[in-house]
C-alpha cells in the first residue's frame, strides 16, 4: 500500500493536432501513426483523468506543433510555481505560450527559462522531495540551472541520460518511495545514481522498453501504459491503491509516454 498523496486539482491537456503524424521520432515507426487512433486515446486518456475528480484543461491543437500533445515537456509545476520551459527541440519552441498562460490562469507563479536554456519537463523527476533532472541531448546544464533558480527550497540533482530521449522515458514513480524502472544497463545507471542522493528509494524493473513511464496521482492511484501485450497489474499492484490501464500505442511511436501528455496542478 502506497502512501498516499492529495489528487491534483487540476490537469493540462492539449488535444492531437491533424499534423500529429509528423511528430519527432527517434526511429521512424515501422507503423505509421494512426491520428484518428491517437485522438481516441487522447480522449479517452481525459475521459480517465475526469474519472479521478481532475478538472481538465484541455487545449486547442495547433496543426504547427505536430508535438504539442505533450505538454508535460513545456512546464515543470510544484505546489504554487511554474517553470515554464524552454524546449530542448528547436520545433518544439513555442508549444509553451498557451500552457503559461493556462498555468496563470489556474493562479500559479510562473518564470520562464531562457536562451541558451534548454529544458523538457520528461526530463524532471520529483521523487523523495528532490528534483532529479536528466542531462540529455534535450536538457542542458542552463536548463538544470533555470529549474534550481525556480525553485529555490528544493534539490536538484542531475541524471546523466545518454541515450533515451528523456529521463522519465526509462524511469517514474508508482509510490512516494518507489519507481518503475526499465530493466537495461542505462536506466539501472541511471536508478543508481538517483539512489545514491536518496538511498530510501526503491526499484520495481519493468520491461519492455517504454512501460516503465506511469502516472502516479492521489489516493495510490497508478495510471500505466498498457498495449505491451501484456498487463502490468500485479507488477504495480502491491505498491498501489488503484491501476488503471491506458492504450496509448500512438503516442509511442513518437517517443511519447504517459506522463507526457499532462501537467498536473496541486
Ligand atoms: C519529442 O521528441 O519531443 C516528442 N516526439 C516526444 C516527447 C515525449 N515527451 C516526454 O517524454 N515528456
Amino acid at each position: 500500500m502506497s502512501m498516499s498523496m492529495p489528487m491534483p486539482r487540476a490537469a493540462i491537456v492539449r488535444s492531437v493536432p491533424g499534423t500529429f503524424a509528423d511528430a519527432l521520432a527517434m526511429e521512424k515507426p515501422a507503423d505509421p501513426i494512426d491520428v484518428q487512433l491517437a485522438k481516441q486515446q487522447h480522449r479517452e486518456y481525459v475521459k480517465v483523468l475526469e474519472g479521478l475528480g481532475l478538472q481538465v484543461i484541455e487545449l486547442a491543437a495547433d496543426d504547427a506543433f505536430p508535438d504539442c500533445p505533450f505538454v508535460e515537456d513545456t512546464a515543470v509545476v510544484l505546489g504554487s510555481r511554474a517553470l515554464i520551459t524552454r524546449p530542448g527541440a528547436a520545433s518544439r519552441q513555442g508549444e509553451e505560450v498557451p500552457v503559461k498562460q493556462a498555468l496563470e490562469r489556474l493562479g500559479l507563479q510562473t518564470s520562464q527559462a531562457q536562451a541558451p536554456a534548454q529544458i523538457d519537463g520528461g526530463d524532471v523527476l520529483f521523487a523523495g522531495g528532490m528534483l532529479f533532472v536528466g542531462q540529455s541531448a534535450r536538457t542542458n546544464v542552463e536548463g538544470l540551472q533555470a529549474l534550481a533558480s525556480a525553485f529555490p527550497d528544493v534539490r536538484v540533482v542531475p541524471v546523466r541520460v545518454p541515450r533515451s530521449l528523456h529521463l522519465k522515458t526509462v524511469l517514474s514513480c508508482v509510490a512516494s518511495d518507489v519507481l518503475a524502472v526499465e530493466d537495461s544497463p542505462e536506466a539501472r545507471a541511471m536508478f543508481a545514481s538517483i539512489q545514491r542522493e536518496a538511498p530510501f528509494l526503491k526499484s520495481i524493473a519493468v520491461s519492455p522498453a517504454g512501460a516503465a513511464n506511469t502516472v502516479l496521482l492521489g489516493g495510490g492511484t497508478v495510471i500505466y501504459p498498457s498495449g505491451y501485450g501484456r498487463s502490468f497489474e500485479s507488477v504495480y499492484e502491491p505498491y498501489a491503491d488503484r491501476v488503471i490501464p491506458v492504450n496509448i500505442s500512438e503516442f509511442h511511436k513518437a517517443d511519447g509516454g504517459l506522463t507526457c501528455l499532462s501537467i498536473f496542478v496541486p
